[in-house]
C-alpha cells in the first residue's frame, strides 16, 4: 500500500501492518467514567466513532490485524502507582466505584470497549496500566512474533494515549500512521498540535492521514 499522508506517502504492506484502537473505552466516551472524573468535556470524543467503524471493517475485510488496547488496572490496583491514582485530585480516582463501575479497573461496565466498535473474536485485546501500549505489556516482542513492522492507529485521546504509544512504537522501530478524523483529544488545541508535532522534521514521529486514503487502498483488497 501507498497512503497519500503528511509529510510524504506511508508506504506499508498489510500482512507485516497492524490497526491499533487506542482505548476506544466507555471511561473515556461516555459520561460518568474517567474522563469526565478528569473535569472533562467527553462529549466531543464520539464523534470519531463512525470514521473509525469505517476503518475497522474495511481492515477486517482485507484480512489485516487489529488490534485493540484498553487502560485498565487490576482489581486490587497493584499496577497503578500511587502518583497516578493521586495526580490532581480527580472527583473520581481509578479503582473508585462511578456510575459504569470502578473506574478504569479491568472487568467493569466503564472499563470495555464501546459496542460499535467491540473486537471480534481473535482480534488482540491489550489491557495496559499505562498510558503507553508497550509499559508492561509484552505488546513489542508479540509483534514482533507477528512480522509486523507498521503500525496504523486510531483511538483517544490524541495528546495522551495515542501519542505516547506511538512515540514508544517509534523508539522501538515501527513505522507509524495516525488517521486524523479517527482520534481526538478532549481539547482542540491539542489534537491539532500533536499532529503537526508527529509529522514535522520529515515524519520524526510518524505520518498523518485522513482514513479516506488509507480506505481507498483497502478496497479491492479481498
Ligand atoms: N486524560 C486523557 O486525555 N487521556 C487518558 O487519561 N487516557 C487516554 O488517553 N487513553
Amino acid at each position: 500500500m501507498r497512503i497519500d499522508a503528511l509529510p510524504f506517502p506511508f508506504a506499508c504492506e498489510l500482512s507485516k501492518t497492524a490497526l491499533v484502537v487506542i482505548d476506544m473505552q466507555r471511561d473515556f466516551i461516555e459520561p460518568g467514567g474517567f474522563g469526565e472524573s478528569l473535569g472533562n468535556d467527553v462529549s466531543r470524543l464520539s464523534a470519531i466513532v463512525p470514521a473509525c467503524q469505517r476503518v475497522l471493517s474495511a481492515w477486517r475485510n482485507a484480512g489485516g490485524l487489529a488490534l485493540h488496547t484498553r487502560e485498565a488496572h487490576r482489581p486490587d490496583l497493584s499496577d497503578c502507582p500511587p502518583a497516578k491514582r493521586d495526580r490532581g485530585s480527580p472527583a473520581l480516582r481509578i479503582g473508585d466505584p462511578g456510575p459504569m463501575g470502578r473506574i478504569l479497573v479491568a472487568g467493569e461496565p466503564g472499563c470495555e470497549i464501546i459496542e460499535p466498535l467491540r473486537p471480534l473474536a481473535g482480534e488482540w485485546v491489550i489491557d495496559k496500566p499505562g498510558k503507553g501500549m508497550f509499559h508492561a505489556t509484552g505488546i513489542h516482542e508479540r509483534l514482533g512474533a507477528q512480522g509486523i513492522s507498521h503500525l496504523v492507529f486510531m483511538g483517544v485521546t490524541t495528546e495522551v494515549c495515542v501519542q505516547t504509544s506511538m512515540r514508544e512504537a517509534n523508539d522501538r522501530g515501527y513505522d507509524c500512521l495516525l488517521l486524523e478524523d479517527c482520534t481526538e483529544s478532549y481539547f482542540p488545541e491539542y489534537k491539532s498540535a500533536t499532529l503537526s508535532m508527529i509529522r514535522a522534521q520529515g515524519a520524526i514521529v510518524g505520518w498523518t492521514s485522513l482514513s479516506e486514503a488509507l480506505l481507498r487502498n483497502l478496497i479491492g483488497m479481498r
